[in-house]
């Protein structure tokens, strides 16, 4: 009896069939030096925040520059997540002048996820960004940056204090005043946010066709949006990924982006449905 009622059960989790239902949500990596040699990595707390808040799959895309077929990459994913970064991008892209000695760059990545900014928003594929991700929409829409707000005489001082814990670091440091009628301050259901701040760049000029979704008090933009975009296209120069499900904001963001994700999933599902009747 035991054993025949047993085998009549049917499965309620099928680990195999759920992982179809979430979209596939890419990654791009930093390229980084790890002994003598060089490692395509990305900061586990994105791929964290892709599963638990997006409900999505993370998949991380190597910076390999020319030889990534972006276009074959881009036709397999769902949504595409650029992370922050301790590295800046190369000045050269906006005609910056020359970053102070000791700055990091990484032209791999600027060569991946500089032309992937619009290549995404003009496919229609919901786009995440994040610090330096912000900062490479601005760039890829043609604006610039500033190097080191924190010596710009008028603004707040937006880096951590590095001398304390990774949790304080990462604390509310500011508040964020929200666009009216904005997606953030829909997502928000509220004016004004407080954020974490760990950057040293921002945004100086703001490329064309962007939209300002968000400044600090010393007007530093903080959020921006592409305003023709047909999907999914935000860019948070603060970081929402950081232990995402304890802060109602960034659960929501994420959430939005997902569902953006899943809603390009499905739309291509059945355009591939379409197509094989
Ligand atoms: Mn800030």
């Amino acid at each position: 009896m035991g054993l025949r009622a047993t085998s009549q059960v049917t499965p309620v989790f099928n680990a195999t069939n759920m992982q179809r239902h979430r979209p596939v949500i890419g990654v791009p990596a930093d390229r980084r030096l790890l002994g003598s040699h060089w490692f395509h990595c990305v900061g586990e707390k994105y791929l964290a925040a892709i599963t638990d808040a997006a409900d999505a799959l993370p998949l991380i895309i190597p910076v390999l520059s020319e030889r990534l077929d972006r276009e074959a990459m881009l036709d397999r994913l769902d949504g595409v997540l650029l992370t922050g970064s301790p590295s800046n991008v190369e000045p050269v892209h906006y005609q910056g002048p020359p970053s102070a000695p000791g700055t990091w760059h990484d032209p791999h990545r600027d060569a991946t996820t500089l032309p992937l900014v619009r290549t995404c928003v003009d496919a229609g594929i919901p786009l995440l960004a994040v610090c330096r991700g912000f900062q490479e929409m601005n760039v890829a829409y043609g604006g610039t940056l500033h190097q080191r707000l924190h010596e710009i005489p008028g603004f707040l001082n937006h880096k951590a204090d590095s001398s304390q814990s990774v949790e304080a670091q990462y604390g509310p440091a500011h508040a964020v005043a929200l666009a009216p009628e904005g997606r953030l301050a829909q997502w928000a259901g509220a004016s004004e946010i407080q954020v974490n701040s760990l950057h040293s760049q921002g945004i100086d000029r703001l490329g064309e066709g962007l939209r300002v979704e968000a400044r600090a008090p010393d007007g530093v933009i903080e959020a921006i949006s592409v305003i023709q975009a047909t999907a999914f296209a935000v860019a948070v120069q603060w970081h929402p990924e950081w232990q995402v499900m304890t802060n109602s904001f960034s659960k929501a963001l994420f959430t939005a982006f997902g569902d953006a994700a899943r809603g390009r999933m499905r739309a291509l599902a059945d355009q591939k449905r379409g197509g094989d009747l």
